[in-house]
């Protein structure tokens, strides 16, 4: 008996099915490439100063099967936005600036205090506890994530920078 009703109901199902598939092939050009996998979790910030800098923290996973980087970062509160890794050399803690990170497949890049991290440079405005830094990242393979990094009441400002 279910059967039969279903029967009669899949012509209508079926159209509806190619109406949604019609409308996602005719929107899909115009968005950005979909994160093959690629997933940003606890996206964090602290206080900063306008015209300051300000850091970036997460955790970067990649659930797909193909290997990706991190190539760019942009946000519209910053005028520049760099990706770093914070290096321990003869006693003295400093920066490197680095041009992509590499994020393996099925695997994770965390960025975090005394790690890797991203620098928001030139802030338009300040940064304080409970506002959200939006930032665009773009991956190698063209995919891009929005992401919002939660600003947090921090402990302290970042470590001093030696570029
Ligand atoms: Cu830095």
């Amino acid at each position: 008996m279910s059967f039969a009703a279903k029967s009669r109901s899949a012509p209508g199902a079926h159209r509806l099915a190619r109406a949604v598939l019609l409308v996602a092939l005719t929107t899909g050009p115009a968005q950005a490439a979909p994160p093959a996998g690629l997933e940003v979790i606890r996206p964090w910030s602290r206080p900063a100063a306008a015209g300051g800098s300000g850091a970036g923290f997460m955790e970067l996973t990649n659930r797909g099967r193909t290997a990706d980087a991190l190539v760019a970062v942009a946000s519209p509160l910053a005028r520049n936005v760099e990706m770093h890794r914070s290096v321990m050399a003869g006693g003295v803690m400093s920066m490197r600036r680095l041009a992509r990170v590499a994020v393996p497949a099925g695997g994770a890049v965390r960025f975090a205090p005394g790690g890797h991290h991203l620098m928001f440079l030139g802030l338009s405005k300040p940064l304080k506890a409970g506002d959200g830094l939006p930032a665009t990242l773009t991956f190698a393979s063209g995919a891009k994530l929005n992401v919002t990094f939660a600003v947090g009441t921090g402990i302290g400002p970042p470590a001093p920078h030696r570029h």
